[in-house]
C-alpha cells in the first residue's frame, strides 16, 4: 500500500499487530532452555496492550523518508527491527518506573504491574534489565547497510541513557515535591519522555536513508511531538479516569510532582499543545504527501484520550 492509500485507524492497527507479532517472535519463548519467569515476565511486559506509539513513529518516519529505488522489502523489516527495538526499551521503562522505588504502581496497561503480577520486585528489575540488550540485538539483525546500524545503534543508546530517558528520570525523581521552573520541567521531559519518542521518528528516517532534507523536518517533528506527548499525558493525568488510562490517574499531584498543567494550568497546556501542533505540522510541509502518517500520527497523539 502507498503511504496516502488507506485510512489512518485501519494502519495504525496494522501497525500494532504487526508490531506485535515481530515482537512475539524476537521474544525468548517460556518453554525455552532459559528461565522460564524471566521469559515469561518479559513477554507480560512488552506484549501487553499499549498504543505502539514509538513503533508507529518509526513506520510513519520511514515512509516519509523512503528514497525510491531501495528495495522496499528489505527497508520494511528494518523498519519492523527498529520498531521492535523502540518498543523493547520503553517496555523496561515501564517496568521500572512502576517498581517501589521509583513510582510504585499497581496498574499499567488496564493489568497489573509486572511486579505485582508476579509479586516478585527482583525479577520484575531483572525483566526490564533484560529487554535493553534484546533492543540493540534486534538493532544489530536489521537487513541495511551495516553505517546505518551503527547510526541506529547509537541514536537509540543515546536517547535511552543518562542524557536521555534515564538522566530525565533520574531528575524526575530528584524533583518531587520540589517548585520546578518551566524550563527545568521542560529539560526533564524532553528527556524522560521525549527523547525515545525523538528517536522513533529519527531511526525511521536513518533506516530509510532519509535525505538531509528530510531530516531536517523529522528533526522539529520529532521535537515537538516529544514534547506533545508528554503535556497530553499531564493533561489526561488531571482530567481522565484510570480505567480509561489503564494505569492510576491523578498520581502527579498526589506526589507532588511539577507538571505542564501545574505550572501553566490547563488552558495554558491546551494552548502549548495547539502551537507544539502547528509546529509538527509546519515541519513536514516540505516532506510533500509521503508525510501523511507522520501528520495523522501528530493529530493522534494530540488528541489521544488514554
Ligand atoms: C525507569 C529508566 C526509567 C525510565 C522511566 C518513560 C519513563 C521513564 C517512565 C514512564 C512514566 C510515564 C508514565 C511517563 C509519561 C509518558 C509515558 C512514557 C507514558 C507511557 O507511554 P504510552 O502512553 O504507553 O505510550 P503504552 O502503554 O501505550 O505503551
Amino acid at each position: 500500500m502507498s503511504p496516502a492509500q488507506g485510512g489512518f485507524e485501519q494502519w495504525l492497527q496494522d501497525t500494532v499487530e504487526r508490531t506485535g507479532a515481530v515482537l512475539d517472535e524476537l521474544l525468548p519463548p517460556i518453554e525455552d532452555a532459559g528461565p522460564a519467569r524471566l521469559h515469561e515476565a518479559m513477554r507480560y511486559a512488552v506484549l501487553g496492550p499499549g498504543k505502539r506509539v514509538r513503533a508507529a513513529l518509526v513506520h510513519a518516519a520511514g515512509e516519509a523518508s523512503h528514497m525510491p529505488g531501495v528495495a522496499a522489502g528489505a527497508q520494511e523489516l528494518a523498519l519492523d527491527g527498529a520498531a521492535a527495538a523502540v518498543e523493547l526499551i520503553h517496555a523496561y521503562s515501564l517496568i521500572h518506573d512502576d517498581l517501589p522505588c521509583m513510582d510504585n504502581d499497581d496498574m499499567r496497561r488496564g493489568r497489573p504491574t509486572v511486579h505485582r503480577q508476579f509479586d516478585d520486585e527482583a525479577l520484575a528489575m531483572l525483566a526490564g534489565d533484560a529487554l535493553q540488550p534484546l533492543a540493540f540485538d534486534c538493532l544489530a539483525q536489521m537487513p541495511i547497510a551495516p553505517a546505518l546500524i551503527v547510526q541506529a545503534v547509537q541514536l537509540l543508546a543515546r536517547a535511552a541513557g543518562s542524557d536521555g530517558m534515564v538522566g530525565g528520570q533520574a531528575i524526575d525523581c530528584a524533583s518531587v515535591g520540589q517548585p520546578l521552573p518551566i524550563e527545568a520541567l521542560q529539560r526533564m521531559h524532553r528527556m524522560k519522555t521525549g527523547a525515545l519518542l525523538e528517536a522513533s521518528v529519527l531511526l525511521g528516517g536513518v533506516v530509510a536513508g532519509a535525505s538531509s532534507t528530510v531530516r531536517t523536518g523529522l528533526e522539529t517533528y520529532a521535537s515537538a511531538m516529544g514534547l506533545a506527548f508528554q503535556v497530553v499525558d499531564d493533561i489526561l493525568d488531571v482530567t481522565a479516569d484510570s480505567a480509561t488510562l489503564g494505569k492510576t490517574a491523578g498520581k502527579d499531584a498526589a506526589q507532588g510532582k511539577p507538571t505542564y498543567v501545574s505550572i501553566m494550568g490547563l488552558d495554558g497546556s491546551r494552548e502549548l499543545l495547539l502551537n507544539l501542533r502547528e509546529a509538527a505540522h509546519g515541519a513536514l510541509l516540505p516532506l510533500g504527501p509521503s508525510a501523511c502518517r507522520l501528520r495523522e500520527l501528530a493529530d493522534y497523539i494530540i488528541g489521544r484520550t488514554h
